[in-house]
Formats: structure tokens, sequence, C-alpha cells
């Protein structure tokens, strides 16, 4: 559990983008992740394209294990332009900045990978990048994610019944938490560097997540019982500080975006090959132990009417109609 405690903040790390003298750019990159997680070989394949692709000079400085903190820091550190200028980041951690933006990762919103891909490879999601880039300068430049996110206790849960009152620990985006209170599970946003104590120390008993995560952060020591709930296929964007961006020559902008891209489509078809052999890969470690949950039609019924709601309060009325007609 490498970031989970004493996890401290890079603050000393020098303002970026820097674009020397010498034509050499160096872009500095955070994961959460060590080499092994799909973020950050997602992150390694596009630099290893963009590298491929552009002939000038660009070196990439990526931190990893939470060096700089977690996603909710780098979503802070890539709006000010300081210390970040690509990550992978949930779009739930972005809320504070762009509001809309969590529409894209909130629970039930795909229905399958099928789904999933139909809506990642087509430009529904435009009008979010949009909003992103205009309220928050940060830029996507590609999508990658397809993990699925279940329920991780302290002890088993197996239905509706057994999740009320569940002291939950979820994302910081406010429809996160409407979401699991219309399940009738109690959730608060906690930093996900305080997931782990937080439940080593009984403040929450449980909080969600997906297989590649889970096993990384080695989070089944305290949350060895896995429902099924499989609420979420997760949608990570890859981000650029726009500042940095707009910084940038011009040909080596359109190699990034190409490389984002192709790195989003690299990391998607891994994290979801992954993430079915992960989760038995921990449970035939004895680390995880997995049951169905029982009411799962249930949960979505229960959920179709709080994401109306959002919807409709952030504008995105139509636009949550074209992403469920994909
Ligand atoms: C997982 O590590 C990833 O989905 C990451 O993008 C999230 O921020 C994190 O969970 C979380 O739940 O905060």
């Amino acid at each position: 559990a490498r970031i989970m405690r004493g996890a401290t903040l890079a603050l000393s790390v020098a303002a970026a983008p820097m674009v020397a003298q010498a034509d050499t750019v160096t872009l500095r990159g955070a994961s959460m992740f060590d080499e092994s997680h799909a973020f950050t070989k997602t992150l390694r394949e596009f630099e290893r394209l963009v590298k491929e692709n552009y002939d000038g000079d660009v070196q990439f400085d990526l931190r990893l294990n939470g060096e700089l903190g977690v996603e909710s820091d780098y979503v802070t550190f890539l709006q000010q332009d300081v210390a970040v200028d690509y990550t992978i980041m949930a779009p739930s951690n972005m809320a504070v900045f762009a509001p809309s933006i969590p529409l894209m990762d909130m629970p039930f919103l795909f229905r399958d990978l099928d789904h999933w891909n139909a809506v990642l490879s087509s430009d529904v999601l435009k009008p979010l990048e949009d909003e992103l880039l205009e309220k928050a300068d940060i830029k996507i430049i590609g999508y990658t994610g397809g993990g699925v996110r279940n329920l991780l206790s302290d002890h088993p849960t197996h239905n509706l019944e057994e999740l009320a009152g569940f002291k939950m620990r979820v994302m910081g985006a406010p429809i996160q938490a409407r979401t699991f209170s219309a399940l009738s599970a109690n959730p608060s946003a906690i930093a996900y560097n305080e997931v782990y104590n937080a439940i080593q120390t009984g403040v929450i008993n449980s909080f969600e997540n997906e297989a590649a995560s889970v096993q990384d952060l080695k989070f089944y020591e305290v949350t060895p019982y896995v429902a099924l709930t499989q609420h979420t296929i997760t949608v990570r964007p890859i981000v650029m500080s726009g500042k940095t961006f707009r910084q940038l020559p011009e040909d080596l902008q359109a190699v990034i975006l190409q490389a984002g891209k192709e790195a989003g489509a690299f990391g998607r078809a891994l994290e979801s090959r992954e993430d079915g052999i992960k989760l038995k890969e921990m449970e035939g470690a004895g680390l995880i132990h997995v049951n169905a949950f029982e009411d799962r039609d249930k949960l979505l019924e229960l959920v179709k009417p709080v994401q109306d709601a959002y919807a409709a309060e952030i504008g995105a009325t139509e636009l949550l109609a074209a992403i469920r007609a994909k």
C-alpha cells in the first residue's frame, strides 16, 4: 500500500512545462501506481508513441507511486499548470472545476463493454471535453479505463438490505455520493490516499474500486470481501494541462493528440482484458473472497432517476440520452 501511508506531495518540484533553448521539451507526468498498473503502462505507451513520431527532442519525466500525490491533487496541479503536465484521471476527480464532467463516469452509465466501447470511440462526449477545457484548462487527449468497479468491504455484503447504512467511501463528485445514497448506503467523499487507513481504523467499512488498482495498492489487505455490483465500467481520460499544450510546437501538438488517442485504445484493451484475470488471480491467491450481488437489476432502477436529475441540473439531458442511445 505504497501511496496509502505517508504519501507526501513533492511541492518543491519546479513548475512545468519546460521548453528549453535547445528545443528540448520536457513533460512531467504523474501516476499513483507502479510500472505494472494499466495506467502507467498506458502513459508509457503514450510516451513511446510521441517519441517515435516526433522529429524534435521530447523528454518525459513520469513520477510514479503517488510521488506527486493522488488524482485530486493532480487536477489542481494541471489546472494551475504546476508540477504535472500529463496524467490519467477519473472524471469524478475534476468535479470542482467542471461539474458536468463526472457524467462520463457515473455508476450504471454503461450497459456493458460494447456500449462503453461504442461511446468512447465516438465523439458523443465532446461537449464535456469542451467544457473541461474552457472551465479548467485541462485538455483530454485520449480515453483509457475499462476496469469494472465493485464494492469492497471488511465484511461480506450480498444484497440491498445489507447495503443499507453501509459506511463507504466514494470519489469527490457529488453524483457519486448521490448514487450510493439512492442505494441507501451511507457514502462519504474521502481522498484516495486516506481510504486504506480509514478502513483500517473503522471510520468506513467499504469503498468501490476496480481490480487493477486493488491489486496494485494492496487494498485487499483491509477489504478482502468483493461483492460483484459491477456498477461502473471506468472511463479514464488521458489529460494534459491546456497551458502546457498551447506552449508546444504545432507539430508536437499534432503528434501528442494522435498518441493520446492510440495510447487510450491500447490502455482500454489492456485494462478491460486484465480486469477479470486480476480478480481471479487475487481470488486464487486467497487475497479476496468474491460473491454475487443479488439485487443488481434493482440497483439500476433506483439509480436511473438520480442520473436523470443530475443530467437535468447540468443541462445535459440530451447528452445523457445520446450516450444511452449509443
Ligand atoms: C482507481 O484507482 C482509479 O479508477 C482512479 O482513477 C480513481 O481515482 C481511484 O480509483 C479512486 O477511486 O479515487
